[in-house]
């Protein structure tokens, strides 16, 4: 089964799906897996790794490590298309969809391309979206890109749609990590009704209580970062991922 299908059954299953981003930057190995061990004991899904930048130049050796320990599906989440690791399971195939930046668009892509394929690694094709977020987040400045207005979901919906028709298999709306904002519920429920890919929604996400509603407005994918990133409960773990999959629990519950 691809990567992608296990990702679509996660949402079948459940509602939605819980995925944590490992920032290699900002943990060390040894935090980095157990955080990953953690990760799958308490529910979550799918692991990203990745970041803005990655000053860390031992991804191969973190991505074998963590795929020593757990069997959840670890998907690269490149800040640029130097951020590949023959070990992960998949990698989110962005296009910067919401900048007019054409190196984020198409020009990393064409360079890291053949590189994946080389590398037996499966892209799933992702429109990825910047929405403002209060102050300049760290992939704002690295992209050189204007993250799309948020009080204008109409403008987010349309990108989104665009993603589609190009045959993207993913939108993600992202606030950056550290993000002040999250992504505004009508954005999410605006590109709901119009889309019928998944919708992944992450940036500046810090209590399962905030990650319910974006749910319940249409979110099939929820990602946390930060919040997991210096010192945290298992429980915490637990409690976003009983929030994230409660549609799933109530299918179950009225079976
Ligand atoms: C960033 O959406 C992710 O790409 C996660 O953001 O670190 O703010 O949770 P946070």
């Amino acid at each position: 089964m691809t990567v992608y299908q296990k990702l679509i059954d996660v949402v079948q299953k459940k509602g939605a799906g819980y995925l944590v981003l490992l920032d290699p930057d900002e943990c060390s190995r040894e935090d980095c897996v157990s955080l990953a061990r953690d990760c799958e004991a308490n529910g979550v899904d799918a692991l990203l790794i990745g970041g803005s930048i990655l000053f860390s130049v031992q991804l191969d050796e973190l991505v074998k490590a963590i795929k020593e320990v757990i069997s959840i599906p670890v998907i690269l989440f490149p800040g640029n298309g130097r951020q590949l690791s023959k070990y992960a399971d998949g990698i989110l195939f962005l296009s910067l969809i919401s900048g007019r930046n054409p190196n984020y668009l198409i020009g990393e892509q064409v360079l890291s391309a053949p590189i994946i394929q080389a590398l037996g690694l499966e892209p799933i094709s992702t429109g990825y979206i910047l929405i403002e977020s209060g102050k300049t987040t760290t992939v704002e400045f690295m992209s050189n890109t204007r993250p799309l207005p948020r009080e204008k979901p109409e403008i987010a919906m349309a990108h989104a749609l665009a993603a589609e028709y190009f045959g993207m298999k993913l939108v993600y709306l992202e606030c950056g990590s550290g993000a002040e904002l999250t992504v505004p519920e009508e954005i999410i429920r605006s590109l709901r009704k119009a889309l019928s890919i998944p919708i992944m929604v992450g940036g500046g996400i810090r209590t399962p209580e905030t990650a319910l509603l974006k749910v319940k407005a249409g979110a099939s994918f929820i990602v946390t970062g930060n919040i997991l990133e210096n010192g945290y409960s298992p429980s915490l773990i637990q409690s976003f991922a009983q929030a994230i999959h409660h549609q799933g629990k109530e299918k179950f519950k009225s079976i």
